[in-house]
């Protein structure tokens, strides 16, 4: 029997890489996110690996439709054996003295609210199980504040300590928790981030080789399949010429991009 991972914000980037690597690893797949086109669009090349595919489309900041969504899935796939807790966004990079309330709101309430809705309503069943392991998909940017970044900071530092707190209310059971932080990740993150300023977003990556989708799906994959007496706790995975959330050594002259380094995957 294949073990089940359900992945929020499958769609796009570190999502969509990590439902490509968990399908690839012989799992199969409950892929969620809000457009249900780019969905549907993955499930052909999931299933030529092997994988069965459940997709449920909703807006993880509707705890009432993540909740109709889990529980609209047939019997044999309530029993999830990784959840990744991965849907999210940040929105602008103004002062927060000059920020718009509701990219804050929106940050938060799929950041943070959204990903405790997932949590609470997929991990009892592993707690009863006493098996499964949460993968929540935080950054780099929740271990200190940056310019312009301080409500999408203080998100991912939430995630940090959600995470660390969900990890002691599982530890008298079997069930693992992992925080995964990413430095730059060439997705659309950064497209969303400007509001769909594309050659702002391009700006975040020039000079440096930045991570891809597939570099986080392999540190996701590589924690889940951990001995069970392993537990990855965290995660900090950058570029090569990242420091940390806010020493980045851009060289113009370094024009590789993630295409290089796809290339470079085994
Ligand atoms: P993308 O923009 O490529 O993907 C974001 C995903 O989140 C999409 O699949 C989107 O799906 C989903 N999503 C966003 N809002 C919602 C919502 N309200 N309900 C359901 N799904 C939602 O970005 P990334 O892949 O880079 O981001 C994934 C995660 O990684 C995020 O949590 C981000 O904060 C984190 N991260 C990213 C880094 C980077 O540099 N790229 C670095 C560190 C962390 P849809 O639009 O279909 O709903
Ligand atoms: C995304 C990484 O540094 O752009 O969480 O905030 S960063």
């Amino acid at each position: 029997m294949k073990k089940i991972a359900l992945i929020t914000g499958a769609t796009s980037g570190i999502g969509r890489a990590c439902a490509q690597r968990f399908a690839m690893g012989g799992y199969n797949l409950i892929l969620t996110g809000r457009r249900q086109d780019k969905l549907e669009a993955l499930k052909p090349g999931l299933e030529a690996e092997g994988a069965m595919v459940k997709l449920l489309c909703f807006d993880v900041r509707d705890s009432e439709a993540a909740r109709s969504a889990v529980m609209s899935l047939p019997n044999e796939w309530h029993d999830v054996d990784v959840l990744i807790n991965n849907a999210g966004l940040a929105l602008g990079l103004e002062k927060e003295y000059e920020g718009n309330p509701e990219d804050w709101n929106t940050m938060i309430d799929t950041n943070i609210k959204g990903l405790l809705t997932m949590t609470r309503l997929i991990v009892p069943r592993m707690v009863k199980r006493n098996r499964g392991h949460v993968i929540n998909i935080g950054s780099v940017a929740g271990d200190a504040a940056y310019a312009g970044g301080g409500v999408y900071c203080a998100t991912k530092a939430a995630v940090k300590t959600i995470t660390d707190g969900l990890r002691i209310d599982v530890a008298h059971t079997c069930v693992r928790v992992t925080n995964i932080k990413p430095g730059l990740v060439e997705t659309h993150f950064s497209v969303t981030r400007f509001h769909g300023d594309a050659e702002r977003a391009e700006n975040v990556y020039k000079g440096i080789r930045p991570l891809t989708g597939d570099d986080i799906a392999d540190v996701a994959f590589y924690a889940a399949c951990a001995p069970e007496h392993v537990q990855i706790a965290e995660v900090l995975v950058l570029a090569t010429h990242q420091a940390n959330g806010t020493v980045i050594d851009r060289n113009p002259d370094r024009v590789e991009t993630s295409a290089s380094s796809a290339a470079d995957r085994p």
